[in-house]
């Protein structure tokens, strides 16, 4: 009897047991919940750059407030980041404990005046994960570029017996090739040549410019200089060029004959134009000149 006795209440004792299993074991879930007890992490929130901000650096970093209610969890971040609605994974970040925020992401230098797309998902070390919301945001417009320094002159710095009807020319354009360039042109027998005019505007690619000073001076030295602009006002100052222009005719018979032209006498002056009215070919020169042109010579070496 005894034994039968402590069968029955080992039996009752067991029959207690399993129907209070069936009372608190509802789901395969809340068998885990009540195992470890751990909550999912935190929402990922409080997005830098905000949400939808504008004008955002290209150097930028995105950072969000994350964690778990875990004290104890360590927390990794899957970050999605991109051009599209749907941005793609980039990167897990390192696992962070449930208690630092915010997270920083660097996403490498961005692209000018474009919509980034975002979106972190922590997981906690249990293997539970919370999405965050899609974030977005875009960037500021690229930064103008002054104009390239105005550079390569024609006729080249210093050049000599250059054309009395010379055309300038330089190459100057600007790094933005959507901006327009147009150039202020200094031109003059002064160190500091004056300004002359402000050319139409060339596209940023449209190299070299040429600019017609017009007929110059025979044997004289000039100054000139380039200062470009672009549309968005920034400007760059090219250096101060110099050249000489040719010697007339009648200077270079002169240099011919061992004379200096700048000091000749008068003399020499009535002994040239006999040469010359005489009908001769002066050694070095293709052809005989004009009376008309002679005359032009002498009036110029004369003022
Ligand atoms: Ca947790
Ligand atoms: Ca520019």
């Amino acid at each position: 009897m005894v034994k039968s006795h402590k069968f029955i209440c080992a039996f009752a004792a067991l029959a207690l047991v399993l129907s209070l299993a069936a009372i608190v074991i509802p789901s395969q879930a809340s068998v885990q919940a009540l195992s470890d007890g751990n909550n999912p992490p935190n929402v990922p929130s409080n997005p830098l750059p905000t949400n939808y901000a504008a004008d955002v650096s290209i150097n930028a970093y995105l950072s969000w407030i994350g964690g778990d209610p875990d004290a104890a969890d360590m927390v990794t971040y899957d970050v999605y980041f991109g051009t599209s609605l749907s941005p793609t994974f980039k990167e897990r970040t390192l696992p962070y404990s449930a208690t630092q925020s915010p997270i920083n992401y660097s996403p490498g230098i961005l692209n000018y005046n474009t919509t980034y797309y975002w979106q972190i998902v922590a997981w906690d070390n249990h293997g539970t994960s919370t999405p965050g919301p899609v974030w977005q945001f875009t960037t500021g417009a690229a930064p103008n570029n002054p104009p390239k320094m105005p550079s390569s002159p024609l006729p080249t710095n210093y050049a000599i017996d250059v054309s009395i009807d010379v055309p300038l020319s330089w190459v100057g354009g600007d790094p933005d090739v959507g901006d327009m360039v147009t150039y202020d042109v200094y031109f003059g027998t002064s160190l500091s040549p004056t300004f002359k005019e402000r050319t139409v505007p060339y596209s940023a690619t449209q190299s070299p410019i040429i600019y017609n000073p017009g007929t110059l001076n025979y044997n004289t030295k000039y100054y000139w200089q380039v200062v470009a602009w672009d549309n968005h006002g920034d400007f760059s100052t090219g250096p101060v060029w110099e050249f000489t222009t040719q010697t007339s005719d009648i200077f270079a018979y002169y240099r011919g004959l061992g004379l200096n032209p700048d000091v000749v006498e008068t003399t020499d002056l009535l002994n040239a134009i006999g040469d010359w009215a005489g009908g001769t070919i002066p050694p070095g020169f293709t052809q005989a000149i004009s009376t008309i042109q002679l005359l032009q010579l002498i009036g110029e070496w004369a003022g």
